[in-house]
């Protein structure tokens, strides 16, 4: 057998039980190990074979498996896929099969790498299998059908022109880009017994953390992801803030501080029955949160600025309130089709090239973006 691995595998579905999975077959004998290993039902696969048509029949064995095949490209190098049978056992043999035939198997990443007519497109496929809300994923569809990289070209001429508006433009997307597959981190903190943990449990839909009267009954930091507004948010309860009591009171507030102090917004939680407790020093990102407004208040809340009344208890003004997260998280959502630097790396990048002194000197950065070459893959 000879050891070209000039041709390789990936099982593009996830393991696990399903009806159908699918493989594909890339490099340049992926035809031709096609033609060996699978027997058509009906007529051969041509010498030439029309691309995206379906053919029917065996692949491998005996004893094989019962598969959908069809040819999706033939230049520059052969793209193959085969549908099979779902369940690890079919896709074992059928995998095993191609070895067989000096296939090399690889992670279903590279070869969306290696078959993506460009660099932002793999990554934008990429991307797209791991975004959380229907919010995010529009966003990066938008992006593998081009309008980053259109907007990009248009950017590369106006540099070579000396101008980067547009560029500017286009960051102004970066900081939502950064989040397409990454949560936001929202931060639920105030004194205790205020109503944190049942506010996250009226924001995420589901009592995830424990509510009880007594004061201090949160003691870590309970995470929660959730959407709000379309938005990927990962929303962190904490301890409450006080002086501390005992050993595991302040080890849970020291923790609370550091949720804070990583959070791209904190939610600051008010006793509308009480006193107000307010934070020990200034918060640089925070949204106050006058909480019970189902029962009366001893205190009107009347400094909170641009705060928001709710009741935890009953969701008066929970929908309010999560506008009010979505605006401060995501203040100009972009609008259908735009362009957005839909990775962190990718928003580092377009500022890096903002950054430089001058237009000739972003141009680089734009290139790299749009010829980083796609890697081939690595062993599984
Ligand atoms: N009436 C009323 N009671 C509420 C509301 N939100 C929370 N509570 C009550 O306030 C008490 C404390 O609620 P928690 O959600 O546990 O408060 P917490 O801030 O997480 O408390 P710690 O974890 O102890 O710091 C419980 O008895 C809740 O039922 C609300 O909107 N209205
Ligand atoms: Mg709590």
């Amino acid at each position: 057998m000879t050891q070209t691995h000039d041709t390789y595998a990936a099982v593009m579905t996830p393991p696990g039980a399903s009806a159908v999975a699918t493989i594909t077959l890339v490099g340049p004998r992926a035809l031709s190990v096609a033609r060996t290993a699978f027997r058509p039902a009906a007529a051969p696969l041509p010498d030439s074979p029309p691309l995206n048509r379906i053919w029917y029949g065996q692949f491998g064995g005996p004893p094989g498996d019962a598969v959908i095949l069809t040819v999706r490209r033939t230049h520059p190098v052969p793209w193959v896929e085969i549908h099979c049978h779902g369940g690890s056992e079919v896709v074992r043999w059928l995998t095993q099969t191609l070895e067989a035939h000096d296939v090399r198997l690889g992670p279903w990443e590279s070869v969306i790498a290696l078959m993506a007519e460009t660099p932002l497109r793999a990554r934008a496929a990429a991307a797209l299998t791991c975004t959380p809300t229907g919010r995010t994923a529009g966003i990066i569809l938008d992006q593998w059908r081009g309008a980053l990289e259109q907007a990009l070209g248009l950017i590369d001429r106006e540099l070579a022109e000396g101008n980067r508006t547009r560029l500017s433009e286009l960051l102004r997307y970066a900081p939502v880009g950064r989040h397409l597959t990454r949560p936001w981190r929202v931060v639920v903190a105030g004194a205790p017994n205020v109503g944190k943990s049942s506010l996250v449990n009226a924001l995420a839909g589901f009592q995830r953390g424990v509510v009880t009267p007594v004061p201090g009954t949160t003691r870590d930091v309970v995470t929660t992801l959730t959407a709000i507004d379309g938005w990927p948010v990962e929303l962190f309860d904490t301890a409450g803030q006080h002086p501390a009591g005992d050993a595991l009171e302040a080890e849970g507030i020291a923790r609370a501080r550091e949720a804070i102090a990583t959070a791209d917004l904190t939610l600051w939680v008010l006793d509308s029955t009480g006193p107000p407790v307010w934070p020990d020093g200034t918060l640089p990102n925070v949204l106050w949160v006058l909480n019970k407004s189902d029962r009366p208040a001893v205190w009107g809340g009347t400094t909170l600025g641009d705060g928001v009344a709710v009741s935890a208890q009953t969701r008066a003004g929970i929908d309010e309130l999560s506008a009010r997260i979505s605006g401060r998280l995501v203040p100009e959502p972009p609008p259908p089709g735009a362009a957005v630097p839909f990775a962190p790396d990718i928003a580092d990048q377009l500022e890096a090239a903002a950054a430089e002194s001058s237009p000739a000197a972003a141009r680089p950065w734009i290139a790299a973006l749009l010829s980083h070459p796609a890697k081939p893959p690595d062993p599984v």
